[in-house]
């Protein structure tokens, strides 16, 4: 079985013997707090096929939870990625700099959302660039205060632990938080309110910050355009952009976490463009890079530019391999038109995932954007939240060799992720092994 392999191919149970021995290995060797949706150990991946080490070959309809937005291994990456290696690996960009972080931060100013003066700054992870852009825009505005959502996630440091809402397993015994944080009720079409609106919803928020916070003392408006680890929820039409130009009238920075929705993911460049917003901030990562660590800050100059000289960094910050991958992914993401593929994938999803929800009445809603869709399974009838269900079909996939992942606040989203370059086939494929999983699970 090689990296070619084209089919989903099951040798032996999920996970086979090779598998349960690393996982045995594992036990005794690495930390607890570490989970693993299945357990099956890769050895080798392309297109949208993982290869695992009993010769099973999977559909992978997570990319790494939304990273390997190009595929995996694809050339562009790959050859740069080498290339790189082998002319140098690290001299660090605060000690002697190199031309890919700054070809990085030019792409960027070109890709994310707005036509006006743009920095960047590079980093390793999401969560590292969220935090990072909490800071900038503190120092910018001399303000402390951030504003979250209910159901939001942003990382699993200390001030983005403060940020996720969902305390079991981010936060829970990791206290204390970082302060001069609060949270509001976003939009959550399915369980908010019926009829309420986009600009409804984005006004009770904005009531509750100016009565409970004040408007003068928020530096900084954090959020998922489409909320991602809570659940998939694409918040009510009018929401971003009420809330963006509430941001704008009050000078409060409105940072966009687009680390899940960004790189074509949504169907567009990043989810704030579906509405025309244009955050002040953006913060990015997974899929800027193909699985290499890399994340960003970017936005408006004035911002960016506020942070004395050596207030941001990091010793890996920007790393010349990552800054390679960066511009192979986003090479190919152009090249192939990604973006249209994300939204081919919507196309062929949804339909199914609707159907499917009338067919057995256990789904409450079906959602989202592009090639970042949900199922969100309730008892039939009503929106109680079944958690145990969405994990049944989740389980009952993974032994069929199509790798899905779970999310939500009350843990009852089956979420997909495709790699956007997933061939027809195999996405049909795994959909068709995910409505069998619904349907048998449903009536068990
Ligand atoms: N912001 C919107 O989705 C990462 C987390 C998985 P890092 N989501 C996956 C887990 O259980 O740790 C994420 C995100 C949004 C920030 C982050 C954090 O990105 O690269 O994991 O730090």
């Amino acid at each position: 079985m090689t990296a070619t392999t084209t089919n989903r191919r099951l040798r032996t149970e999920i996970p086979g013997p090779a598998s349960r021995a690393l996982q045995q290995r594992r036990a005794s060797a690495v930390a607890a707090g570490l989970s693993s949706v299945l357990p099956v150990y890769i050895t080798s991946a392309s297109g949208g096929l993982l290869t695992d080490a009993d010769g099973n070959t999977l559909i992978d309809l997570g990319s790494g939870i939304a990273v390997t937005n190009v595929g995996h291994s694809v050339p562009a990456v790959v050859d740069r990625v080498r290339e790189q290696a082998g002319a140098f690996t690290h001299t660090c960009f605060m000690v002697t700099p190199y031309a890919g972080y700054v070809e990085v931060c030019e792409a960027l100013a070109e890709l994310t959302p707005g036509d006006h003066e743009k920095r960047s700054a590079l980093f390793n992870s999401g969560a590292e660039a969220v935090e990072n852009a909490v800071k900038i825009a503190r120092v910018a505005t001399g303000r402390q205060a951030v504003v979250v959502f209910d159901h939001a996630y942003h990382g699993r440091t200390n001030l983005t632990m403060a940020l996720t809402a969902k305390s079991v397993p981010y936060k829970h015994g990791f206290g204390p938080f970082a302060p001069e944080v609060y949270r509001v009720a976003g939009s959550y079409p399915f369980r908010d309110v019926p009829g309420l609106t986009g600009e409804q919803a984005a006004a009770d928020a904005v009531g509750k910050i100016e009565k409970q916070i004040g408007a003068d003392t928020v530096a900084a408006v954090v959020i998922e355009p489409i909320q991602g680890e809570g659940g998939f929820i694409e918040p009510a039409p009018g929401f971003l952009p009420a809330l963006a130009r509430w941001c704008a009238d009050n000078g409060v920075v409105f940072v966009a976490d687009e680390v899940q929705t960004g790189f074509c993911r949504t169907g567009d460049w990043f989810a704030s463009d579906h509405e025309g917003v244009v955050p002040d901030l953006v913060a990015t990562a997974k899929g800027i890079a193909a699985g290499l660590p890399l994340a960003a800050v970017t936005g408006r100059a004035e911002l960016l530019d506020a942070v004395p000289t050596g207030g941001l960094g990091g010793t890996y910050s920007g790393n010349p391999i990552a800054c390679a991958a960066a511009l192979g992914a986003i090479e190919t993401m152009r090249t192939e038109n990604l973006a249209a593929a994300a939204r081919r994938i919507g196309d062929t999803v949804l339909p199914r995932l609707r159907a499917l929800a009338t067919e057995t009445g256990v789904i409450g809603d079906v959602r989202g954007r592009g090639a970042m869709l949900a199922a969100e399974f309730v008892e039939p009838g009503t929106t109680n939240p079944d958690a145990a269900l969405a994990q049944r079909v989740a389980a009952a996939c993974h032994a069929a060799g199509v790798i899905v992942l779970t999310c939500g606040t009350y843990g009852n989203v089956v979420r997909l992720l495709p790699p956007l370059s997933l061939p027809a086939e195999l996405l049909d494929e795994g959909l068709t092994v995910l409505a069998e999983a619904i349907r048998q699970e449903a009536t068990r």
